[in-house]
């Protein structure tokens, strides 16, 4: 054989067996996936960072339709392993308004003070406690946002403290709905009310701010649906107009991970390292009432998009410096 052609030969060799352990290396076993963060059903997870502990306060699943009373609190020091810091708020206990529907709450840090905001009965309502860990009471005894003040449902909401100290309220289920709070975190003017309806959106609306850019994002489809997923829309405001991502939604199931969404996300103290939380429908046997939080790394690129996230990515303890 001739010189030449035994060398183009090998190249070709060389080259199939390079894509070859590349595509090996990239192969996703997508019928085993990570194990659950949290033991149990737990949904809607809503992670946060405070001093060097990880705090994830869920809503309790387990229920046909959603029934839950009562909201708890994780707390871990690398994100990996969770101590349950027991019932943070009772509903039938602990307000005079609403006695179940204990769903999607959040958490936010304002004025030495933590505010948590939930669902109770599809109405918004607020507590406020010395610490992370609650317990928290109801300050103002009512909905901070009551059931039918606007469009769909009164769920789902999240709050973003802004790097001057403003703090906005997201929510809702049907359509998007952000306010500015009030500086005592427990009251607004709900003639502000500013309610849009990205493409797609459906719940679970959540809030980052990175680079200077506001990126919206959100669930789509029914949380009993497998196809639920994760997408993102784009601002240089916190109130918008937004403009939607388009191509691959940031997160969402495949293989035995389905229904995979609702979710939160949580910056690394002084890093760019973000990491999200979302439930997926319990492995094996879940459904969309039967839920498990899980957490994932989640990158951007160069010019700031969200890469697609891989569920099947094992999750390495991080620790807060
Ligand atoms: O967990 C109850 C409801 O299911 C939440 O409020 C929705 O976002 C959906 O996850």
């Amino acid at each position: 054989m001739e010189m030449n052609k035994m060398r183009s030969i090998g190249l070709t060799l060389l080259l199939s067996l390079g894509i070859s352990s590349l595509i090996k290396a990239q192969k996703v076993d997508t019928l085993n996936a990570p194990a659950a963060v949290l033991p149990g059903v737990y949904a809607d997870p809503n992670i946060a960072v405070f001093g060097k502990k990880f705090y994830l306060y869920p809503t309790t699943d387990g229920t046909e339709g959603w029934l839950s009373t009562s909201f708890t609190c994780w707390s871990s020091d690398n994100l990996v392993n969770w101590k349950n810091e027991g019932v943070i708020l009772d509903l039938p206990r602990d307000l005079t308004w609403a006695k179940e529907r204990a769903w999607a709450p959040t958490i936010a840090f304002k004025n030495g003070k933590y505010y948590y905001y939930y669902s109770a009965n599809v109405n918004i309502g607020v507590g406020v406690s010395d610490k992370p860990t609650g317990p928290f009471t109801d300050p103002i005894q009512k909905p901070l946002i009551a059931r039918g003040a606007k469009k769909g449902q009164m769920i789902d909401p999240m709050v973003f403290v802004d790097d001057d100290g403003s703090a906005y309220m997201y929510w809702g289920q049907g359509q998007c709905n952000v306010v500015k709070l009030n500086e005592d975190m427990v009251s607004c003017d709900t003639a502000k009310i500013v309610s849009f309806k990205p493409t797609g959106y459906n719940e679970g609306p959540f809030m980052i701010k990175r680079k200077g850019l506001y990126y919206l994002m959100w669930s789509e489809y029914d949380t009993r649906d497998p196809r639920y997923s994760i997408a993102y829309a784009t601002s240089t405001s916190p109130i918008g107009p937004f403009k939607k991502a388009t191509g691959y939604p940031v997160l969402k199931g495949k293989g035995v991970v389905k229904g995979a969404g609702h979710h939160s996300v949580v910056q690394v103290p002084g890093k760019d390292e973000w990491y999200i939380a979302y439930h997926r429908f319990k492995i094996p046997g879940g459904d969309g009432y039967n839920r498990e939080t899980c957490i994932s790394t989640m990158r951007f690129d160069a010019e700031g998009t969200i890469l697609p996230v891989n569920v099947f990515e094992k999750l390495k303890p991080v620790k807060v410096k």
